[in-house]
């Protein structure tokens, strides 16, 4: 039996010189997993489901297990002196821990509760995680390319709590025993299929998309058996466990720049703490994620909350998705 804290405790030791903070951070996502786990759990009793009546920065309605989830995460890295900023989808800039403002070597950016209309209808849920080093002690640190991860992962709320992570070496994957309390391992460096069956989107919002998506998804939809296709339609409305299934069962999933009514012309996933973790964890599988032009983790963000389109998945799959993209294939 491997709980995460022994994996990343060997792990630790097969690194020498390593100074341990970087264990421990991880090792408080698990902790952080198992709260934000039961709050999900109980919701229904301490009435904690249903709009918080606010809406974040980016206007969208929080839900009360959006805050919940959210000050868990930001107190999970108030003490340990490890965390200098925790940059959050809930909030405007990021939340600077001032006791650990001198020698806090890390900072962390956060989607607490992904998928949160699934929330009152009991639907799966995720948390993303991604870590980078500190530089400065500033906003500026965060506004790299996602290749300067350190680690990313995500927890997965559905019939189990799943806790998957990357620190660049291989993607593991770790399941909740309720019985004892503990995050054990399920599979260590999983590798994702080079191709799948199964295609991810909001087609509602197919008038909204270019061209050359719309013929990539009418694409998948034809019959052809020598290719695969018709492909099957997976959606989920959480970014988390449709990114999940695919890495497990190879597919691809879009969510592309919308300019149709209420659309998001840029895309509607944020880059910083959405795409770029998912990205490396799906890159470190054997998959890829691109913007339909550019590899997802060389894009050098402008702002904290900058949204771009996303195609994340097997590589077979998102590198056709960018020949239609390139209009190569039509
Ligand atoms: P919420 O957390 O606000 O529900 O957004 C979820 C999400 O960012 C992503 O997890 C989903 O894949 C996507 O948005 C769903 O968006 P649509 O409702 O437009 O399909």
């Amino acid at each position: 039996m491997i709980t995460l804290d022994r994996f990343i405790l060997e792990r630790e030791q097969a690194h020498p010189g390593a100074t341990g903070e970087l264990s421990m951070l991880l090792m408080r996502f698990g902790v952080a997993g198992k709260r934000i786990a039961h709050e999900l759990a109980t919701a229904a009793f301490k009435r904690t489901l249903g709009s918080a009546g606010t809406a974040n920065v980016q206007g969208e309605q929080q839900k009360k297990l959006d805050v919940v989830a959210n000050e868990i995460l930001l107190e999970t890295f108030d003490y340990g002196g490890l965390v200098v900023l925790a940059a959050s989808e809930e909030l405007e800039a990021p939340y600077l821990y001032e006791s650990n403002e001198r020698d806090g070597r890390y900072a962390v950016l956060l989607v607490p509760m992904d998928g949160s209309s699934n929330i009152d209808v009991n639907g799966t849920l995720g948390t993303i995680f991604s870590i980078r080093h500190r530089e400065e002690g500033g906003e500026k640190d965060l506004l790299r390319a996602g290749r300067q991860q350190v680690v990313a992962g995500y927890i997965l709320f559905g019939p189990s709590v799943l806790l998957v992570y990357t620190d660049g070496e291989g993607v593991h994957l770790f399941t909740l025993d309720p019985s004892i309390g503990e995050f054990l391992l399920t599979a260590e460096a999983l590798r994702m299929p080079e191709r799948g069956r199964g295609y991810a989107v909001n087609e509602g919002r197919s008038r909204g998309w270019a061209p050359e998506v719309r013929a990539f998804v009418e694409y998948l939809k034809e019959n052809d058996p020598s290719t695969g296709r018709p492909y099957s339609t997976r959606y989920s409305a959480s970014l988390v466990a449709d990114v999940h299934r695919i890495l497990l069962e190879g597919g691809i999933y879009l969510y592309p720049a919308d300019a149709g009514a209420g659309g998001k012309p840029q895309g509607k996933l944020r880059l910083l703490y959405e795409c770029a973790p998912l990205a490396l964890v799906v890159e470190k599988a054997g998959g890829a994620a691109s913007t339909g032009t550019e590899d997802v983790l060389d894009v050098v963000p402008q702002s904290l909350h900058e949204r771009i389109p996303l195609a994340i998945g097997s590589r077979a799959e998102v590198e056709l998705y960018e020949r239609f993209m390139r209009g190569e294939r039509r």
